[in-house]
């Protein structure tokens, strides 16, 4: 106990690891890394600005993805029914065939694409002569195939270049096909600055090809769409779990184990509840204009995160019935996660941790850290925007640049005959007086203390200085950084596919965290290993401005 509460001494100042991480960049690198560093200031009402959704400087090895990436694996992967079609060369295909380790359950129908890679194989000659014909011969084996309700085709970079109108063959084959629902992304991977690019896109596709597609009510009395849960490791399954267990009826998860039925359905909720706020405020705020649905930010990483997320749904639905059952199922849930909480904190507390993952789970996983009575010294996102840092109240100051204009903003009306408000003007004033908010997000740095480093778009040399100067007791990002992090001396934890692990989130996900973290930061074999090159540098070399 004494050892385990015993705190490493590392001393450091966040200017001076700002500057020492910026030292080794030419001038004008330095200039522009530096936006994107930031000492996070705490400051009453008003958090510090950061610079966000940029360009990654060429040269430097950026941990971010690309559009095609958001777009085909984050949005659309773990959608099982529908048939994903890769318009491009098979290793687009390859690379995101099974890697994010979103699970599914083919349920009673046993509908379940996610196991077959599906990829128009592009070769030389198609990017010559073009690949249309190939594309639509595609669909049409896919289609005699499997027979599936849906056929997504999704665009990497050649067919951007080439030209290749992929819109104009899914709409063609559709027609022709008469019982399965055709259609296609734009997404190449340069599209945009990330995979961020690539989100957008698909909500907006989603959102125009399949939502309100089923108007059937479907039972249940509280009815939510869960948006932005891609059900990694199995997250949306205990999520599904304690909603079932509260008597919240889930109409559509977007898109953790998702059927095209569910998206076809989501017009019919009553709430939006959105987690990863990053990837899925777009059709967040699509549903709410054109259906009349408001949304709430909630997040389900972390115990009382869960709690509090599903009070939140309870109050807004303001029935006492289910006010009650939450209350009951947290008070069901709590003890065994507080049993082991305040086990592994005596091995736990005052540990720290730099986690460095996507668009909203830097933010997310501090709460599970701070269950277990362990600090964030630095976080940052890969492709978040300002809002995701600073809250959505920076919206209207954000600057519109060449690539976000790259990016189709739909415009969306209230539907005609479906435009329905959930609750009257004067019960949405009361909820707010109450404290509820609606479409609001205040983001990751507030929730940071004062002195701590936030920095955007992290790569592979800053990755490393950080750890080498603020020696934490955990890092967390994804599979790009892992070995270099362990080759540090430092347990590294992905955020992305949980490695092997997980569900983390709800109650039961709490739990499995707290024990695999307690056994990572009390683990010392990192630190035992020596690379030859640490003893012996095998080749030196400097920058020629050196
Ligand atoms: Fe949202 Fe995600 Fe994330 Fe994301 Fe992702 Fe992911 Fe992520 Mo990897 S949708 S922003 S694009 S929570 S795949 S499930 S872990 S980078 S923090």
């Amino acid at each position: 106990m004494t050892t385990a509460t015993k705190k490493k001494l590392v001393q450091w100042d966040p200017t001076d690891v700002k500057e020492e991480l910026l030292k080794k960049y030419p001038p004008k690198v330095a200039r522009k890394r530096a936006k994107q560093i930031l000492i996070n200031e705490a400051l009453e009402n008003e958090t510090p600005e950061i610079q966000a959704n940029v360009r990654t400087i060429p040269g430097i090895i950026t941990m971010r993805g690309c559009t095609y990436a958001g777009c085909k694996g984050v949005i659309m992967g773990p959608t099982r029914d529908i048939v994903n079609l890769v318009h491009g060369p098979i290793g687009c295909s390859f690379y995101a065939w099974l890697t994010r380790r979103n699970q599914t359950d083919a349920g009673p129908d046993g509908e379940n694409y996610m196991t077959y890679c599906f990829s128009t194989d592009m070769q030389d000659s198609d990017i010559i002569f073009g690949g249309e014909k190939k594309l639509e011969k595609a669909i049409q084996e896919a289609y005699d195939l499997f027979h599936p309700k849906s056929i997504a085709v999704f665009a990497t970079c050649p067919v951007g270049l080439i030209g290749d109108d992929i819109h104009t063959v899914t709409k063609n084959m559709k027609d022709k096909l008469g019982d399965c629902n055709v259609y296609a992304f734009s997404c190449e991977g340069y599209k945009g600055v990330s995979q961020s690019a690539g989100h957008h896109i698909a909500n907006n596709q989603v959102f125009r090809h399949i939502v309100g597609e089923n108007d059937e009510v479907k039972p249940g009395k509280y009815k939510v769409n869960l948006l932005g849960e891609y059900n990694i490791g199995g997250d949306g399954f205990e999520i599904d779990r304690i909603l079932k267990k509260c008597g919240i009826t889930n109409i559509a998860t977007f898109s953790g184990n998702s059927t095209y039925d569910q998206f076809a359905s989501a017009h019919t909720a009553d709430l939006n509840a959105v987690m990863c706020h990053r990837s899925i405020n777009y059709v967040a705020d699509m549903l709410e204009t054109k259906y009349g649905i408001p949304w709430v930010k909630v997040n389900f990483i972390g115990a009382n995160a869960t709690a509090k997320s599903l009070r939140k749904i309870a109050q807004y639905f303001g029935d006492k019935a289910l006010i009650d059952k939450v209350e009951k199922v947290i008070a069901e849930e709590m003890p065994e996660v507080e049993k082991v909480s305040k086990d592994v904190r005596t091995r736990t507390e005052g540990k720290t941790a730099m986690m460095f993952v996507g668009g909203s789970r830097a933010h997310h996983y501090q709460e599970l850290f701070k269950e277990m009575g362990m600090k964030t010294i630095s976080a940052g996102y890969e492709f978040a925007h300002r809002d995701d840092y600073e809250g959505r109240h920076v919206i209207p100051s954000l600057k519109v640049d060449a690539d976000s204009r790259n990016i189709e903003e739909i415009e969306v009306e209230p539907d005609e005959t479906r435009f329905k408000p959930r609750k009257s003007v004067k019960q949405m004033k009361a909820l707010e007086k109450g404290g509820f908010k609606f479409k609001d997000y205040e983001g990751l740095l507030p929730d940071m203390d004062k002195g701590t480093l936030v920095i955007d778009d992290l790569n592979q040399y800053e990755a490393e200085r950080l750890v080498e100067i603020m020696k934490p007791d955990i890092f967390c990002a994804g599979i790009k950084e892992k070995y270099s992090i362990q080759k540090l001396g430092v347990p590294m934890k992905q955020l992305h596919s949980y490695d092997s692990g997980g569900p983390y989130a709800g109650f039961r996900g709490a739990i499995n965290f707290y024990k695999e973290i307690d056994r990572l930061v009390n683990s010392r074999v990192w630190s035992y290993m020596k690379a030859p090159w640490q003893k012996n540098p095998q080749l030196s070399a400097s920058y020629n401005w050196e």
